[in-house]
């Protein structure tokens, strides 16, 4: 296990999202360090394609143990040990890509969200191999390493790249339909394993949508906060999906994002708001 040197840490957002920092990146040495050496890497199955590393164990461990020596209070829900619910909750995937990791693939990272009283506070993907930590805080905008992020300024269709993930946890007819749409309206479709990443590249303008049917919340928290906080549109995915259980996805620029709804069926936050709004005034 990586040793990181103690620092006390107050009872505060602020102090949340220091930690945040410091224990992903000593995460991200511990999960470098496996990706290059090749017995940590080596892979048992869970199910259908679904990838299982002594690092992903190993990452988790890290950080529920750091995260609970100075949040003791805060409850912790990881991906592999599962863990408890509360009002102040940890939600982790320690390797989100396994399948790129076990395969030498360098396109994989921890994902971090920190959800108080029923909203991500804060968010964090770290990809090591690229050393390249996204960072959201609700209100304070997106980072790379430091410096904002925005997501991309695209509006046609034949312009853009849209990341559909799956998993065996919905039907390929699902998939293929969405697929077929977003091809019908001139978009590449891409798929490179790790739903985590993907959603950080949509807030990096690196590409212009995310979609996955189905998404447990270690994967898809921080990413979302990192697309809403960089300008993007997002699914309301505490109305559609829970923490607990997961839910559909959907991440996009504001140019392509009515399209990519569209297309999936999956509705934005923004146009529920409206919706709501509307009957509201009615
Ligand atoms: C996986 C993702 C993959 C996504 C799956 C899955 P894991 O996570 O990143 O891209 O489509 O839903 O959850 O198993 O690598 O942590």
């Amino acid at each position: 296990m990586v040793t990181v040197e103690p620092t006390s840490y107050a009872d505060t957002l602020e102090a949340r999202a220091a930690l945040c920092c410091e224990v992903i990146r000593s995460a991200g040495q511990l999960v470098l360090k496996g990706f290059q050496g090749e017995q940590t890497r080596s892979f048992s199955m869970k199910g259908p394609q679904d990838f299982l590393t002594a690092t992903d164990a190993a990452s988790e461990a890290h950080i529920r143990s750091m995260i609970g020596a100075y949040f003791p209070g805060d409850s912790f829900f990881g991906e592999e040990e599962g863990g408890s619910i509360g009002a102040r909750v940890w939600v982790v995937d320690p390797v989100d890509g396994t399948a790129n990791f076990a395969r030498g693939i360098p396109h994989f990272c921890i994902s971090i969200a920190y959800v108080e009283n029923g909203r991500t506070e804060i968010g964090a993907i770290f990809n090591p191999a690229l050393d390249e930590l996204y960072f959201a805080r609700r209100g304070e905008g997106a980072t790379r390493n430091g410096l904002p992020i925005r997501v991309a300024n695209t509006l046609r269709f034949d312009a853009a790249s849209v990341e559909v993930g799956w998993s065996t946890r919905v039907a390929n007819s699902v998939y293929l339909e969405v697929i077929q749409s977003l091809l019908e309206m001139g978009a590449n479709v891409r798929r490179a394993g790790s739903g985590a990443l993907a959603l950080a590249y949509v807030a990096d303008g690196r590409s212009d949508g995310y979609i996955e049917m189905h998404m447990n919340s270690w994967d898809c928290l921080a990413g979302l906060l990192l697309v809403s906080e960089a300008g993007g549109e997002v699914c309301p995915f505490f109305t559609i999906g829970s923490l607990r259980e997961g839910g559909p996805v959907l991440a996009a620029a504001a140019g392509v994002a009515a399209g990519v709804s569209k297309a999936s069926h999956i509705p934005l936050a923004s146009s529920q708001n409206s919706e709501e709004r509307q009957t509201t005034m009615a």
